[in-house]
């Protein structure tokens, strides 16, 4: 039997469910029989298996009377409605139907990408995925700020014949493999991306017909980056210059994919980022062109007719929300305890609120903090649908097996729903049906996205707007401290299953391995024992996302467009324990 992996991850694997045991599919082009670490714990991983109020267990039952009870209670103004990515399925936001009448506050932006992709749409206008049907057909790979190894781990068979280069602090397994790595300093992509576009007027590799049809505002761009001197960008980005002129070498006048990753903006300057990285592509005439592109996450819902969005509700921002400003607050597949930066403000507020829900699959630092706590059902136990935000493929999920235990989300609806004496809800299986309809091509087992059938941006009437301002006044760069990298780990999918617990140091900061020091920050201060990895730079810490109390470190400010997280804002001290 068929179905998807349900987990926040660009591949978005197609999945084989046969006596409890779950497989990759061979016939899918992308997941090619195989699966990763993760889904692979799956099934092993302990569940919630009871509800439970105020600690002690009751049954589900009770605790979706125990819900209702409480929105009653308090003012539905002071509500807040939190849904994170445990679940990708597009049927998990069917909660907001409830919560949109209701009349909870709902969040925008996000922790994860919403600051990058503002800046790819100033540029092109929709964030369409760079597929891997085109990522074959080019010659060139530039891995930017992506750790394809751990968290794209699919896309290493489609990359493995390519001239690869990688743009990445860290020299991850994927630079060790790279035939140019530039280790650049952290959060000096904004001036990369400048630096490529000086060298590449100056080699005259601008596609001066491509920008006469589709871009504008090229004469700013243009006065907008030489305002910025060689030297002074060499100097902030910290590549070797020879390095860096080969690299540009590589892609000139050759079909070149860049695979950008979260890396590159998780700072406030998330968007021009990406624009400034977007801008040099275009210049170069790489958009809409066989072969090239920029992939940045992306979007394959483009196109489909999806319900539950675009509510007439009240929003606050995802990484900066005030728990405590809440009487009730309903935090469904999500661990704002661990994966909201500035950890100590978010506890803070969850223990001022009055009642907090969790409802998830596996406990965690936020169930910990619950006032109450509902069960989920797995994603085998109930139906939905899937995108990727890296290829075209939309994954079916039937319902596969009977509920053990939990709540599905359907059911947690209806159930508020009939409560409330609000509208009922349609079958599950017609929301499914009408948005596949909308917009799919149908092939073997297999559906992929209509929006896909033309190459992304390659429509005559395309148009790129380049980059001419910057309004970044970071000065991150001067203060003391060594920059915090938080990336994602290989064994945990943010923080479900096994998350890693150690800080990663250069060794020549001094430090012993399994040696505990404090790390702090101006947001909080926390302990780790030490690994010394010569894969850093010497002016960088990595803590891998998911890492118990790695937020606490973390600033809760916004990207400067785009509601985004910021979660390498920051520098760090080390001092011994
Ligand atoms: N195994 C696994 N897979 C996952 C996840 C997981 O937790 N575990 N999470 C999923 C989710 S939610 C997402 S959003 C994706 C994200 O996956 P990716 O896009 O790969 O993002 P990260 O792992 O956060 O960071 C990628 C790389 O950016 C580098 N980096 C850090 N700072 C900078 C910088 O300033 N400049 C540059 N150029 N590079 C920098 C890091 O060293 C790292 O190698 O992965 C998904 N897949
Ligand atoms: N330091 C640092 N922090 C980060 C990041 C980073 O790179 N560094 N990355 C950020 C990014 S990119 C992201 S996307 C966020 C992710 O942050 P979260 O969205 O909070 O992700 P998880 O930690 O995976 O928590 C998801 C929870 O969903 C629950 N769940 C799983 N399946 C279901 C289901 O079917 N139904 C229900 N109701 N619940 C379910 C599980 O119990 C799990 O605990 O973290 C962000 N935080
Ligand atoms: S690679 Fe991603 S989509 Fe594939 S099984 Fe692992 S978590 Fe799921
Ligand atoms: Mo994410």
């Amino acid at each position: 039997m068929r179905t998807t992996c349900p987990l926040d991850c660009y591949d978005a694997c197609s999945v084989k469910y046969n006596k409890n045991k779950l497989k990759g599919d061979c016939e899918h082009p992308l997941t090619n029989g195989y699966l990763c670490p993760n889904l692979n714990q799956y099934l092993s991983e302990p569940r919630i298996q009871n509800a439970r109020y105020n600690g002690k267990n009751i049954t589900n039952d009770e605790a979706l009377n125990i819900l209702y009870e409480k929105l009653k209670e308090y003012e539905d103004k002071k509500s807040l409605y939190f849904k994170g990515s445990g679940n990708f399925g597009y049927m998990q936001n069917i909660t907001k139907e409830f919560f949109s009448k209701y009349g909870s506050t709902f969040t925008r932006g996000n922790l994860c990408d919403s600051g990058g992709e503002a800046g790819v749409i100033e540029g092109r206008g929709k964030n369409y995925s760079l597929t891997p049907s085109q990522i074959k057909k080019s010659k060139v790979v530039v891995v930017w700020g992506r750790n394809i190894d751990s968290t794209n781990s699919h896309m290493l068979e489609i990359i493995k014949d390519k001239i690869l280069i990688v743009i990445d602090p860290v020299k991850t397994t994927l630079a060790k493999k790279a035939d140019i790595h530039l280790q650049i300093r952290p959060r000096s992509d904004f001036h990369l991306a400048l630096l490529f576009c000086r060298f590449a007027y100056i080699e005259q590799m601008e596609d001066e017909e491509w920008i006469a049809k589709h871009g504008s505002d090229f004469d700013y761009f243009l006065d907008f980056f030489r305002s910025y001197t060689i030297n002074q960008l060499l100097d902030s980005t910290k590549v070797i210059i020879e390095d860096f002129l080969t690299a540009l070498m590589l892609i000139q006048d050759t079909p070149t994919s860049f695979l950008v990753g979260n890396g590159v903006q998780k700072y406030t300057n998330a968007n021009e980022t990406l624009r400034a990285i977007d801008s040099f592509v275009a210049m170069l005439g790489y958009f809409g062109k066989e072969g090239c592109g920029v992939g940045f996450l992306g979007n394959s819902t483009l196109g489909y007719e999806l319900p539950f969005s675009n509510y007439d509700v009240k929003t606050t921002p995802m990484a900066t929300v005030d728990f405590g400003e809440f009487d009730l607050v309903f935090i469904q597949g999500a661990n704002p305890a661990n994966q909201m930066p500035n950890t100590n403000k978010v506890i803070d507020g969850l223990k001022k609120s009055k009642f907090v829900v969790y409802y998830g699959l596996f406990e965690n630092q936020t169930s910990a903090l619950a006032d109450l706590v509902i069960p989920a059902v797995n994603f085998l136990a109930k139906q939905d649908i899937r995108f990727s935000y890296s290829h075209e493929y939309v994954g079916l999920m039937p319902k596969l097996k009977e509920e053990e235990f939990g709540v599905s989300e359907y059911n947690l609806t209806k159930y508020l729903l009939a409560r409330f004496d609000y509208q009922p809800l349609e079958p599950k299986a017609k929301y499914i049906e009408k948005i596949v309809e909308s917009n799919s091509n149908f092939d073997n087992h297999y559906i992929t996205s209509r929006s896909y059938d033309r190459l992304p941006y390659s429509e005559d009437d395309f148009h790129f707007e380049f980059i001419d301002e910057s309004e970044d006044e970071s000065e991150l760069k001067d203060e003391e401290g060594l920059y915090l990298i938080t990336p994602k780990y290989k064994y945990s999918l943010n923080s479900q299953f096994k998350t890693d617990s150690f800080v990663y140091l250069h060794p020549n900061l001094g430090y012993k391995d399994d040696e505990e020091v404090t790390i702090s920050s101006n947001y909080g201060e926390l302990k780790l024992k030490v690994k010394n990895s010569d894969n850093l730079r010497e002016d960088c810490v990595m803590i891998y996302s998911g890492v118990d109390g790695v937020n606490k470190l973390t600033p809760d400010f916004l990207s400067l467009e785009g509601d985004g997280a910021t979660f390498q804002e920051v520098k760090v001290k080390i001092e011994r324990a």
